[in-house]
């Protein structure tokens, strides 16, 4: 159990709301009178090891990530974001790890590509449709999807989903890869604003192959049997919503905003820090 003087890690992912969510999380816990430091840039086997062993405090997760990547948990037919958020409460409690709350939005992964190519190509606006144009396109993926089990493989499987090559990237330069045509098709995330300022068109899901992904927050089970601790992040059960999200993001891509700074405006806006 963790006193007020030693020092919480929170963890942090390498894109935008994970900056300013772990940044919420650093600036409410110090409000609360503990102490606590941000570590971002971690890839998701880091923070999964971190928080088990207790190296890692706290960090934000999602129900989708959590289930098929830690986990390691078998697809599922239809994808109820119910079922999906209890069997992953569950095998995280069975790894040292508490889920304290879900926090309000889902950030999804979904597949587009620019509205233009779409208008051109017979109006593609599922991912079935867009199957019969793949051999003849070029999917820019961020670090991960490309061979995550919930990613392209599943498409593959699914839909039958197959590119002429895949170009990994950061996934923050996805967006200007396919605004800039280096890339035909990409895996954007629904609270990433450029979807809609880069004129990009998502496709539907509509054999339902990708899980739901709502923001849960994680702690690791020693640090969760802190009362004071638990209460303090209790104000983000529920908080924010898609819609908030996706403008916080959108300062940060777009303003070029501090995460540091967006957190503490919105902390400080909704009565949450002084
Ligand atoms: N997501 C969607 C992924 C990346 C995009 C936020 C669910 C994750 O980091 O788990």
């Amino acid at each position: 159990v963790s006193q007020k003087n030693t020092t919480i890690v929170v963890g942090a992912k390498t894109f935008n709301e994970q900056y300013i969510l772990s940044e919420m999380i650093a600036q409410i816990l110090k409000d609360n009178g503990y102490q606590a430091v941000v570590k971002s840039g971690l890839n998701d086997g880091t923070l999964f090891e971190g928080i088990k062993n207790g190296q890692v405090g706290v960090y934000v997760e999602y129900t989708g990530t959590a289930y098929s990547q830690l986990l390691k948990l078998p697809a599922l037919q239809t994808w109820d974001p119910d079922v999906v958020s209890a069997k992953v409460k569950e095998g995280l409690a069975g790894e040292n790890i508490t889920v304290l709350s879900q926090i309000g939005f889902r950030d999804d992964y979904t597949i587009a590509v620019r509205e233009d190519w779409a208008v051109s190509h017979n109006n593609v606006s599922t991912i079935s449709e867009l199957v019969p144009y793949a051999k003849d396109l070029v999917f820019g993926s961020d670090l991960v999807f490309h061979e995550r089990e919930d990613g392209l493989p599943s498409l593959q499987k699914v839909y039958g989903l197959t590119f002429k090559d895949v170009k990994p990237m950061s996934p923050t330069l996805m967006y200007e890869a396919i605004k800039n045509g280096q890339v035909d098709v990409i895996p954007p995330y629904t609270t990433d604003s450029r979807v809609d300022l880069y004129k990009l068109r998502t496709l539907r899901d509509d054999r339902s192959a990708m899980p739901p992904y709502h923001a849960i927050l994680l702690a690791n089970a020693g640090l969760a049997k802190n009362p004071g601790v638990v209460q303090a992040l209790a104000v983000l059960n529920g908080k924010i919503d898609t819609t908030t999200m996706r403008e916080l993001n959108r300062q940060f891509d777009i303003d070029k905003r501090d995460a540091q700074e967006i957190a503490h405006t919105y902390l400080v806006q909704q009565g949450i820090i002084k």
